[in-house]
């Protein structure tokens, strides 16, 4: 009987990289990172470490064979710092013993010495220094200064939003194993195996065939796997090779917050313009992300802030500017949402502002242009199958939008220690990678004699149910029970050239490419079932017994029981050159209303609820589903109200121990969570009438932080607070204090 990942899970079965056995002479390794932000290297000594107890070698990039290269967009990062370090964390030298604790032991002994500079760490300041990545990009449609004219308001302002970690309860890590014939298999805890197999071949100046990347499972990921699971499964390839033996390395809590790259902090400035009736009739937006000390994934998550800036709104005249600014903090990298979290978050505060100018609710602005049916995003797409207001009066018919407010307003009314506030949420998230060329997948589905089926993809399963969802589509595209479906690691052996599990594709793709492997077995035993049992196909519960005997007389007959699909999502082109086309095979579409208690004495908030109607097209498996959007909400939640990820003027990250990052936990999540999901909503687009689900629901948080900002105005009505995340209860209590005289908004 095969069980799910959750079934292991709670038995405490479930093996991570750190559960493999380690192979006899395995090696372990320690990573030394830079102690400071930004400097030249003067003095690399490891004699010293290398005389330590149990130490076999200490690698720097002198012995890198091939590139010293892990960049996987841009070439600008090294495997082991030469020369130069950039950000604190940066790795200098490893460290490969006989025990874990022998290297951390040794990696203190390495004399390393850095002419240390002043580093940069405000993305404004690297824009002014010409710090970019890229030159800045602008997606724009209409004409905004034509615009500005006819607007009865215009307002204009700023809004940062933090760095979050993502926490993951797997740190990162590998094993590298070395082969036969100069061939090494490597165990990963990475979202894209493929981008594995790739940099260790190029840092190692090897084949890709001689290089396996395997990942059965990951502890969690959130993007954060996407890229940066690479170094450090490089680090043990590089080590097996210099060594000839195994090589393992997990890193500790404290390395990884250190070492790691997290959700991009914005600072971005926006420009609104509405008429008398709250139309927006133009935006203007710049964003300036702090992409760290290298590129990794950073301009496709500034091009996602792009496609976003708009939210779920329709705007005819926009322009929204983008630059990727280069400091001195580690690289920061994908995490849910991937640079559209942060781009709505920005126009939600100028909605915020254009309707307070306005004197009416934000929901009202936020109503009167709600996306529809044929609106014309800034880079050229047609919104289709538009479901933003659908989802919007679905979540008001059943929540009472106005009828919650009223409430806030009754209670603040007659409360001067406690205010409440409402804020709604829409949300329209595009689903394909913005990188056309990544929307491919492929599956390889065995079927043994028995009947039982084995189904390899470039999916891997990391918490969000990708596993189960497989099983459930080659299931029920085969006509068996669930429980003759198995689904393999992730291997590059087994399917090659695989997009990383990213963008919320996982199941769509992978998903689409196992049918079609499916269909295609069925389309060869057709004709042997018609002949055998009378009829043309073997779909039906009932045929589960009758399927083992076909699969049996279809293996004697000679046919092929294994099938290879690939699947191209289709539909999708993007020209750089214009900013126009059609990056997106659909968009998932929702609404959430959230409600927030402000306590003015303390400024501490609770979120008392959430109430969502997300459009998941035909579930999958409502299960699953339900616990993706819960739990990409308590993320969201974390991200706007929570998590604090601040760093001191030299670039040292303060909140370096899980005792100082605050991340939601139960307790912290709202006490009623109200999800509906819409009906009769089945999707044209992908398999089976689903819809993509992984990160759309991470931006209902947003309400929270709009609904805190109600309180807090509630309790000081003269105030503009200047829009910062995350709203820290600290941060509250400082506005709750402030001197009365008004802000005179800009
Ligand atoms: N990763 C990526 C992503 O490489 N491209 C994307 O467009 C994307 N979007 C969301 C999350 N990860
Ligand atoms: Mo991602 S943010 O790895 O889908």
């Amino acid at each position: 009987m095969t069980r799910d990942d959750l079934h292991l899970h709670v038995r405490g079965e479930s093996s991570f990289i750190d559960d493999l056995p380690s192979p006899a002479g395995t090696l372990h390794a320690a990573v030394l990172g830079s102690p400071v932000a930004r400097g030249a290297i003067t003095r690399l000594d490891v004699a010293a470490a290398l005389r330590c107890a149990d130490v076999e070698r200490v690698l720097t990039a002198a012995d890198i064979p091939g590139e010293n290269q892990i960049g996987a967009i841009l070439p600008d990062e090294p495997l082991l710092a030469a020369g130069t370090v950039h950000h604190v964390g940066q790795p200098v030298a490893v460290v490969l013993a006989r025990t874990a604790a022998a290297a951390r032991r040794a990696r203190r002994e390495i004399g390393l010495e850095i002419a240390e500079a002043r580093p940069v760490l405000d993305p404004r300041e690297a824009a002014a220094k010409g710090q970019l990545l890229q030159p800045a990009r602008t997606f724009a449609i209409g004409d905004v200064e034509a615009a500005w004219g006819q607007c009865a308001h215009v307002v204009t302002g700023r809004v940062d939003s933090g760095a979050q970690e993502h926490f993951y309860l797997e740190t990162q890590g590998a094993l590298a194993v070395p082969l036969e014939n100069g061939t090494l298999r490597v165990h990963s805890a990475t979202q894209s195996p493929t981008g594995v197999q790739k940099v260790v071949a190029r840092v190692l100046g090897l084949p890709m065939h001689a290089i396996e990347v395997d990942v059965r499972r990951l502890g969690g990921a959130f993007g954060g796997k996407e890229d940066q699971a690479t170094p450090w499964a490089v680090m043990c390839a590089l080590g097996c090779v210099v060594t000839g033996r195994p090589v393992r390395l997990t890193l500790d809590r404290h390395d990884d917050l250190r070492m790691t790259g997290k959700r991009h902090p914005y600072s971005s400035d926006y420009r609104i313009g509405v008429d008398a009736e709250g139309r927006i009739l133009a935006y203007e937006v710049t964003f300036y992300q702090n992409s760290g000390s290298a590129a990794d994934l950073s301009t496709s998550i500034l091009e996602r802030s792009l496609f976003h800036a708009t939210g779920s709104y329709a705007i005819a005249n926009v322009r929204a500017t983008g630059l990727a600014c280069r400091t001195n903090l580690p690289p920061f990298t994908a995490f849910r949402g991937f640079g559209g979290p942060q781009a709505m978050f920005v126009l939600e505060a100028a909605i915020a502002a254009a309707a307070r100018r306005l004197g009416v609710p934000a929901r009202e602005v936020q109503r009167r242009n709600l996306l529809r049916e044929g609106t014309v995003f800034p880079f050229g797409m047609v919104a289709e199958d538009c479901r933003a207001q659908r989802c919007w009066d679905e979540a008001d018919r059943r929540y009472g939008f106005s009828a919650l407010a009223a409430a806030a307003a009754a209670h603040n009314a007659a409360h001067a220690a406690t205010k409440k506030g409402v804020a709604v949420m829409p949300v329209c998230f595009g689903i394909s990678f913005t990188n056309t060329a990544l929307n491919q997948a492929r599956a390889l589905v065995h079927v043994y004699q028995d009947g039982s089926v084995n189904v390899s993809t470039g999916a891997v399963e990391m918490g969000q149910g990708v596993n189960l969802k497989l099983r459930k589509i080659v299931a029920e595209t085969l006509g068996i029970g669930l429980a003759r479906v198995r689904v393999e690691s992730t291997s590059t052996g087994r399917v090659a050239n695989t997009s990383p599990t990213a963008a919320s594709t996982g199941a769509d793709m992978n998903g689409a490419a196992a049918r079609m492997a499916c269909l295609q077995i069925l389309h060869r035993l057709r004709p042997l079932a018609a002949a055998r049992l009378g009829s043309d196909t073997c779909a039906g519960a009932s045929a589960d017994v009758a399927w083992s005997q076909l699969v049996q007389a279809a293996y004697l007959a000679r046919i092929d029981l294994s099938a290879h699909a690939h699947y191209a999502t289709p539909d999708l082109a993007f020209d750089r050159a214009k900013e126009k086309g059609r990056p997106f095979a659909y968009h998932v579409y929702g609404a959430a209303v959230t409600e927030v208690t402000l306590d003015c004495l303390r400024g501490t908030a609770t979120v008392d609820a959430v109430r969502v109607v997300h459009d998941l097209g035909r579930s999958l498996d409502l299960a699953t589903d339900l616990g993706q959007v819960e739990g990409a909400l308590a993320q969201g939640l974390g991200w706007m109200l929570l998590e604090e990820a601040r760093y001191d003027d030299r670039g040292r990250l303060l909140h370096d121990t899980a005792g100082k990052y605050k991340v939601p936990d139960v307790r912290f999540a709202p006490a009623t969570v109200d999800v509906a999901f819409l009906a009769d909503a089945d999707n044209a687009r992908a398999v089976l009438g689903s819809k993509a689900v992984g990160e759309p629901p991470f931006m209902y948080g947003i309400g929270a932080y709009f609904a805190l900002r109600e309180a807090i105005l509630a309790a000081r009505p003269d105030l503009d607070p200047e829009v910062v995340a995350p709203l820290t209860p600290e941060r509250t209590l400082m506005w709750l204090a402030a001197a009365p005289a008004p802000v005179v908004p800009a």
